[in-house]
């Protein structure tokens, strides 16, 4: 995501790239084998790296990633009203209320996803927005990333994030090439207030009771396939010959 545009005086929507011209109607499952639309998500706890598996697919294949804690953290810097009334439940751990992101969420796709593959990180994380979600554009295919609680909590004290762009980096996996600075464009980074350890125990609980219904949900329509493992290096190619099952790659694995 590369800097923003203020839809509407409530909420910002970054500006996303990637073009492709097919249609945004086919979007079921037999419309997906057939070679329709990709309507995915990515889920997983918080740490267990979407936001790293998804930034390799936006640079593989031509599939539009939004990350829905990315949108929110964008509005926040931007103050604008939905990022400001964000911010505090986003702080203490807690999810924002489903209306809100919902609305964000939605809006996000129908400006940046029509005609697009696309993949969501990160959305739905309640029973609720999964079946919004499902009511404006139905998922075909749900990733759900499982790792181990204690390897989280050690990846996430690392974790350094450049705000407006949404590039993670982490001080032992990926260290930035400058220390404390965005290797695109040299601005400083920051560590997110809801990666304090009592913020991440928080998230953790939180997302293991709001997302089991979601999992359900998806495991129940057939479309759900799970990753397990420590390392993102090695889910990763896991997801890569899943993902070019259905999609062509744009760019082959090394
Ligand atoms: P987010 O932004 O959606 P979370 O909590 O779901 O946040 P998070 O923390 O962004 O998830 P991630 O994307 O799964 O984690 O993980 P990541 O950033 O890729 O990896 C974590 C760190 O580990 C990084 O530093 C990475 O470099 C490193 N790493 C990755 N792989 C490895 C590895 O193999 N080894 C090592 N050593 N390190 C590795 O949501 C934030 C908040 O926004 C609100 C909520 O308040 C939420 O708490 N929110 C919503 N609220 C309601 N509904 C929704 N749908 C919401 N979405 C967001
Ligand atoms: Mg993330």
């Amino acid at each position: 995501m590369k800097g923003g545009v203020p839809l509407a005086a409530t909420r910002a929507i970054p500006v996303l790239n990637k073009n492709n011209e097919t249609n945004f109607q086919d979007h079921s499952v037999s419309m997906l084998k057939k070679g329709g639309m990709l309507r995915a998500v990515i889920m997983g706890s918080p740490g267990s790296g979407k936001g790293t598996i998804s930034s390799r697919i936006n640079k593989h294949f031509d599939i539009l990633t939004l990350s829905s804690g990315d949108l929110l953290r964008f509005n926040a810097v931007q103050q604008t009203p939905i990022g400001v009334k964000a911010t505090k439940y986003m702080e203490e751990g807690q999810l924002v209320p489903d209306n809100i992101i919902t609305e964000l969420v939605l809006e996000s796709l129908e400006t940046h996803g029509q005609g697009k593959h696309w993949l969501l990180d990160g959305f739905p994380r309640t029973k609720a927005q999964a079946e919004a979600l499902h009511k404006a554009s139905p998922v075909n295919l749900a990733i759900n990333l499982i790792v181990p609680s204690d390897v989280i909590v050690a990846r996430i004290a690392g974790r350094w994030t450049h705000i407006s762009s949404g590039r993670i980096y982490n001080t032992e996996f990926n260290p930035p090439k400058i220390s404390g600075r965005d290797d695109i464009t040299g601005e400083p980074l920051s560590q997110r207030v809801d990666d304090q350890p009592e913020n991440v125990r928080r998230r953790l609980d939180v997302y293991m009771r709001s997302m089991q219904p979601v999992i359900d949900f998806y495991r129940e329509s057939g479309i759900l396939t799970e990753f397990k493992g420590t390392e993102s290096n090695k889910i990763w190619p896991e997801v890569f010959n899943f993902l070019s099952e259905h999609v062509q790659p744009d760019v082959p694995l090394p």
